[in-house]
């Protein structure tokens, strides 16, 4: 699920008067994210190589859209570029480099991932309510004799080591 990023603001401002690179170095691009580029018939967009985009260079552009609306999906991380091909505009500062994150670095998620191994405490209650449905009274205090009994040895060897410690 990627956000969509109009060009230089809300209102769109792939033009001449927008300062792109500030509104770019204002934005997080995340692979996934949409750039929407709306301009009119003065401009196209033009995508090109980081070298065509230093010299804004025209005559090879990697892709051109003139559509007036454009949408860029941001599939990969890493820099593009994106240049208006009208003669002078490029250089007059109508150009735009865009740095995609990859999306995982964007989620900081091992704490939370560590904190709440999922402990399941309705099997054991499941089990206790079929053993006293199907158990009887009887079962249940000849268990306690039987518990008597062994403690009744238990203290019975108590008494009998604390004599052999006293000799
Ligand atoms: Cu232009």
């Amino acid at each position: 699920m990627g956000a969509t990023l109009t060009v230089g603001g809300s209102g769109g401002g792939w033009d001449q008067t927008t300062d792109l690179a500030t509104w770019a170095s204002g934005q997080t691009f995340t692979v996934g994210d949409s750039l929407v580029f709306q301009y009119s018939s003065l401009h196209d967009v033009m995508e090109v190589t980081n070298a065509d985009y230093n010299a804004c260079q025209t005559s090879s552009p990697l892709k051109t859209y003139n559509d007036g609306k454009s949408t860029v999906t941001l599939s990969s991380p890493g820099k593009r570029y994106f240049i208006c091909g009208t003669a002078g505009h490029c250089s007059g500062g109508m150009k735009l480099e865009v740095n995609t994150v990859s999306a995982a670095t964007a989620t900081p998620t091992p704490s939370s991932a560590n904190s709440s191994p999922p402990k399941s405490e309705s099997p054991p209650a499941a089990d206790l309510g079929h053993g006293s449905s199907g158990s009887s009274p009887s079962q249940h205090s000849s268990g306690g004799r039987a518990g008597d009994f062994m403690a009744k040895i238990a203290i019975g060897s108590g008494l009998a080591m604390m004599m052999v410690l006293a000799l």
